[in-house]
């Protein structure tokens, strides 16, 4: 017979006079929560939602009469995880929320130690600007704003655009290290040209010269146009892995690891008819369904979906794909925070 881990001890009248008193001096007793302290398996507040996108469209599309980008700063409704109310994040560590744009408007800039990942839902003709330099928005496309970089977002065209934002806000939260600047004026000014990022860092070669000290990719957008016809390409080869389909990760091409280096950002086609095996791992997954439909059992219970809704899969949760339609599924991870750190499992 093999040992029960910590136990809780009996509660006896002089323990708890002993626990009472030694309080009072800021002091308590391990061996009452040690088994809290120390699971046996990851165990996390979180759970398992989707946000269906029919649903949460009316409210998005509502909030431009209620408030304007410039007065809001970010016109966001954050996704909240349901056991997790009040704290503004979807897991213990990241943060995800629905951004609206209107035609014309600016979100003033500003730069923060959080790091950003927008990946466009609908809509087309907003930008987001790093240090002035402006890249446009298509669905399905990934842009950044690491770590302390300046960034507004404005609007030439004339529908609406919203995009799905993912943060490690509740992480550096946690740890402590925020700071947050609004810039001067509403815009930054002029930058480089758009699309230098991609052309500069982004195909395969680089300006003679150049060095990186950098965590962060020096390319910013990954167009959807050229990550979907990457995985069609690969999908022709039929290596598919019985886990994730085809699944890439958006890189940082001078280190080849995440494109940031608290969250890792990934797409993944799932042919038509796929049927997953089951993926369990400490790091927590929102996934956001580019095109396609299909269900992900998450720990037995389905989870249905179709293009533009967004579910998490909590840590620890074991979790299977199944695709109705060829489908892209994006994804973003605080995996790379236990990569570094040397915790992170997955089951085998
Ligand atoms: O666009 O800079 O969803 O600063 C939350 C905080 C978006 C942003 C969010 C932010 C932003």
């Amino acid at each position: 017979m093999s040992r029960a881990l910590h136990e809780k001890p009996k509660m006896t009248n002089t323990r708890a006079d002993f626990y009472g008193r030694m309080a009072e001096k800021n002091m308590t007793p391990l061996w009452e929560v040690l088994h809290t302290l120390l699971a046996e398996a990851p165990v996390t507040d979180a759970t398992p939602h989707k946000w269906d996108y029919d649903e949460c469209r009316p409210y998005v599309m509502e909030s431009a009469g209620i408030i304007s980008a410039a007065e809001a700063e970010r016109r966001v409704m954050v996704l909240e995880n349901p056991t997790l109310q009040g704290r503004s994040c979807i897991t213990e560590a990241l943060y995800a929320g629905l951004q609206l744009i209107m035609p014309g408007e600016v979100a003033p800039a500003h730069r923060h130690s959080p790091a950003a990942l927008r990946f466009i839902v609908e809509g087309t003709g907003a930008y987001t600007a790093i240090n002035g330099e402006k890249a446009y928005m298509e669905v399905g496309d990934l842009i950044l704003t690491p770590s302390w970089v300046w960034h507004d977002h404005g609007h030439d065209g004339d529908v609406p655009v919203v995009w799905l934002d993912g943060l490690d806000i509740p992480l550096v939260r946690y740890l402590g290290p925020v700071f947050a600047e609004p810039f001067p004026d509403a815009e930054f000014p002029q930058g480089r040209p758009t699309g230098d990022n991609m052309a500069r860092y982004g195909g395969n070669m680089l300006p003679f010269g150049e060095t990186f000290k950098s965590q962060n990719s020096p390319v910013f957008h990954y167009p959807y146009a050229k990550t979907r016809e990457t995985l069609e390409t690969l999908a022709k080869s039929q290596d598919i892995d019985r886990r994730h389909g085809i699944k890439l990760e958006y890189i940082n091409p001078t280190t080849g690891g995440p494109a940031m280096p608290t969250l890792g950002t990934f797409m993944q086609r799932l042919p038509r008819g796929f049927a997953g095996d089951t993926y369990q791992t400490t790091a927590a997954w929102v996934y956001h369904c580019v095109e396609g439909s299909g269900r992900t059992v998450i720990n037995g219970e389905t989870m249905e979906w179709k293009a533009k809704d967004t579910f998490v899969v909590p840590a620890w949760y074991k979790h299977e794909h199944h695709a109705d339609a060829d489908s892209f599924l994006f994804s973003f991870t605080d995996q790379p925070v236990q990569q570094k750190l040397g915790i992170f499992r997955e089951a085998a």
